[in-house]
């Protein structure tokens, strides 16, 4: 059965206590006794719109749903605590991004895994990297080498 890792964020209507009900959510989703969740972090918001600080945490565990059925889940629980989709990558009660499906590699309108921007963000690659520290992606790059790679785009060569 595979394992599959599971972004989420919040930045609105009490943050931490979003990502505690989504555990909660997820572990319906989960073989019983695999799902883990890493500590939560704060960060601050990624993008040009202004908006709180999120909280942001990685969880995983298996599954007997196919990717597009644990998609479906995963936006039913978003929408459950109140999501609203009203600016792209504006603030949100919870996101929750299917970030790695197994080994799969999936390409469709619908879903894209791994996630598209999982390898450049710290507050993604560090709470995965608490989960599986020697996890490798399907494209088999080493979640170390991205988490290095992410603190070097931080700094400018001279
Ligand atoms: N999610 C976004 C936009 N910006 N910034 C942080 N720090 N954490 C997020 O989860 C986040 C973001 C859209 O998904
Ligand atoms: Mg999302
Ligand atoms: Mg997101």
């Amino acid at each position: 059965m595979p394992l599959v890792f599971v972004a989420l964020g919040a930045n609105l209507e009490q943050p931490k206590q979003q990502l505690d009900s989504a555990c909660q959510a997820l572990s319906a989703l989960a073989q019983p006794g695999t799902l883990r969740v890493s500590p939560y972090y704060r960060s601050a918001p990624m993008g040009e719109v202004e908006q709180p600080d999120y909280v942001n945490a990685v969880a995983s565990f298996q599954t007997e749903l196919a990717p597009l059925t644990l998609l479906d889940e995963l936006q039913r629980i978003e929408l459950e605590q109140g999501r609203q989709r009203l600016v792209r990558w504006g603030p949100r009660t919870l996101d929750l991004d299917l970030l790695l499906y197994g080994d799969e590699i999936i390409n469709t309108p619908r879903l894209t895994v791994p996630h598209y921007g999982m390898k450049q963000r710290a507050f993604v690659l560090v709470p995965l990297a608490d989960l599986a520290p020697d996890l490798q992606l399907p494209c088999q790059t080493r979640l170390a080498a991205l988490i290095t790679q992410s603190m070097r785009n931080e700094l400018i060569p001279l």
